[in-house]
């Protein structure tokens, strides 16, 4: 038994979007005075290297970043967006970057949610979290014998019962894989634990792309990508 988990094609996805996939990490600081604080920021990329970045999050309490180091920087209502700027040097593979703003709150800031590098979670360093392996999965169109594969596991184990990975997606894409429940549990939360898929007939030409987001309750989430190999 096969079960198609996602639907019709409603997005392509330009190929000038792509990007390597990305996890990181991340550890945020501030310190304030009566109005205003400086916050600084350090990402680490145990992923494929980053060529330019793009750091998003949400403040929680009204804060506002008034400038940004040697960064660009937008917001929109709680949501920030900083960016490399152009000519800074790539973020290899375990490399890490270090950045800081100041900015005014009205009373009280703590540490942003929805932290992500170029769309995908990040894990507050020391935070629990998901590890999807690899990053990046390919799988042919029309080829339903579950070529393609990915893991998950856990940084450390979970408290409590009821961790199932549920599973989210941007962009688009057909594929289909074995109805499976994964959860975790205090046994085996570090063994890996394998996602076959395989494709499905789309009716365009086009290598479809989506960003699978892995989520477990109390843990941060990890994404792995999804690229299809159009046949036609
Ligand atoms: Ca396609
Ligand atoms: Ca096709």
């Amino acid at each position: 038994m096969v079960a198609v988990l996602a639907g019709a094609i409603t997005v392509v996805v330009p190929a000038t979007a792509a990007h390597a996939a990305v996890n990181c990490e991340v550890t945020y600081r501030t310190s304030a005075w009566s109005d205003g604080f400086a916050a600084s920021i350090r990402l680490t990329n145990p992923g494929d290297a980053w060529d330019s970045y793009a750091l998003r999050f949400s403040f929680r309490g009204g804060e506002t970043v008034t400038r940004a180091w040697q960064h660009g920087f937008v917001q929109s209502g709680p949501n920030v967006t900083i960016s490399s700027e152009a000519g800074a040097r790539p973020v290899p593979t375990g490399g890490s970057v270090r950045l800081g703003f100041v900015g005014r709150h009205t009373g009280t800031t703590s540490t942003p949610a929805n932290i992500q590098v170029n769309g995908v979670y990040c894990a507050l360093a020391g935070e629990p979290h998901v590890i999807v392996e690899p990053d990046l999965v390919t799988y042919s169109e029309s080829n339903t014998s579950m070529q393609a594969a990915f893991t998950m596991r856990l940084s450390q184990p979970p408290v409590g019962p009821d961790h199932y990975a549920i599973f989210t997606r941007t962009g688009s894409g057909i594929w289909i894989t074995q109805p499976i429940v994964y959860y975790f549990n205090s046994s085996n939360w570090n063994l890996p634990q394998t996602y076959y898929l395989g494709g499905a007939p789309d009716n365009n030409t086009v290598d479809d792309r989506m960003v699978l987001t892995v989520s477990v309750k109390d843990y941060a989430p990890d994404t792995v990508i999804m690229q299809q190999i159009d046949r036609g």
